[in-house]
């Protein structure tokens, strides 16, 4: 007998989970849906590989423009669509930008997941569709550490406050309407797909483009920040085994590791043979290369936050000995593959 393959939903599947995921359904043997949001240039060159592949294409995977902001869209999709499986990565995801454009972020961050649930809810689909919620550590804000699901939640953001009530409502629906809804609390995670604009990939990049000659320093904000780094390969393989336990949860992923913003650039900057020397302090703090003198890293405090989240730290232990989860790639390795592959693209 064929066994039905099953259907999977991703939102923000142009993202750099959403794509990685993309990629990992596919080969579980997944038809895999994703919504894209329309926009004025391409914004699925991390999935052009994907799907120009005719025989994926053809049979396993489906774009469809949409947003999380629009309930009737999302209503349309998934009764078209009638997933097994909603991943409900959409987000406006940078915590800085959150406090510049704070109405939005709640908005997709937090209503988008109200509004799948709700569409679960009216489609009868209680008993078909399970739920992933992209959670985040930012919700723990400065709780002291290490952090785990029993934690208090006190975020420190915009971002992370849109993102508790998006945690909330989908355990509410969980208990009131027995819906299989989940939270994967995620700590950061990073990678050669990663987004510009958050700190490891800007790092990685402009180490690559100095390596080339093509530039000569970074400028950063808060270079103390220590963060829970993990590789986003492993933390997708997480989401969707926290869809595969036999009841809904929610769980930590991290790695029980963390760094500081320095220790990343000095990482960075170790792979292509500069031992940066730090000197100064606060605003006025650089790091230099010891051997030709040059200035390589200076802080701008336009790059600082109104709030900080001072020392991320995750314990996953829950998820490691009821999922069978671990993280497979050090911060070591993590790094590596990010300035590899940003050299290789420069
Ligand atoms: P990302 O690269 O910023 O991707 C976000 C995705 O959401 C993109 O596809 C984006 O589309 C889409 N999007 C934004 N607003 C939308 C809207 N209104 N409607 C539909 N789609 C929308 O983020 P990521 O790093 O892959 O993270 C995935 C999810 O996990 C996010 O919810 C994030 O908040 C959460 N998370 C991430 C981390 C992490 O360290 N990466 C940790 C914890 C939780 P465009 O491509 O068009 O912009
Ligand atoms: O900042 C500091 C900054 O923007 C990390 C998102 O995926 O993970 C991510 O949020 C740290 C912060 O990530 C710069 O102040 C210094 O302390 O890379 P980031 P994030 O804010 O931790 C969580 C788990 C998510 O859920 C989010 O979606 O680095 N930092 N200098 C800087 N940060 C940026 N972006 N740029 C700098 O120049």
């Amino acid at each position: 007998m064929i066994k039905n393959k099953k259907v999977a939903l991703i939102s923000g599947v142009t993202g750099q989970d959403g794509s990685l995921l993309a990629r990992f359904l596919l080969k579980k043997g997944y038809i895999v849906h994703g919504i894209k949001r329309r926009s004025s240039s391409f914004n699925t060159s991390r999935l052009d590989d994907v799907y120009q592949d005719e025989s994926i294409k053809k049979k396993n995977f489906f774009l469809h423009y949409g947003d999380v902001t629009d309930s009737l869209n999302l209503l349309n999709l998934v009764s078209k669509v009638q997933p097994d499986e909603i991943y409900n990565l959409a987000a406006q995801s940078h915590v800085k930008v959150s406090f510049e454009s704070p109405e939005y972020t709640a908005n997709t961050d937090g209503l988008g997941a109200l509004r799948f649930l709700e569409v679960i809810r009216s489609l009868n689909l209680v008993n078909k569709t399970k739920f992933y919620q992209a959670s985040t550590s930012e919700m723990f804000g400065n709780s002291a550490a290490p952090q785990n699901e029993k934690t208090a939640l006190s975020p420190e953001s915009p971002y992370g406050t849109a993102k508790l009530y998006a945690y909330w409502i989908t355990k509410n629906y969980r208990k009131a309407y027995n819906i299989f809804a989940s939270n994967g609390i995620l700590f950061n995670h990073e990678g050669p797909v990663r987004g510009e604009t958050f700190v490891t990939r800007k790092i990685t990049m402009s180490v690559a483009r100095i390596y080339k000659g093509l530039d000569h320093k970074i400028i950063l904000g808060n270079l103390n920040a220590k963060r829970d780094w993990g590789d986003a390969e492993d933390f997708v393989r997480g989401m969707w085994k926290i869809l595969q336990h036999k009841q809904p949860d929610d769980f930590v992923l991290a790695t029980g590791k963390s760094y500081t913003v320095r220790q990343f650039v000095e990482a960075a900057f170790n792979l292509i043979g500069i031992k940066i020397k730090w000197i100064g302090k606060g605003i006025n703090e650089i790091g230099i290369d010891p051997y030709s003198k040059k200035i390589l890293v200076k802080i701008d405090k336009k790059y600082f936050r109104p709030n900080e989240v001072d020392f991320l730290l995750g314990d996953y232990s829950k998820a490691k000995k009821i999922l069978k989860w671990a993280p497979k790639i050090s911060f070591n390795q993590m790094v590596e593959r990010m300035v590899l592959s940003d050299i290789k693209s420069v």
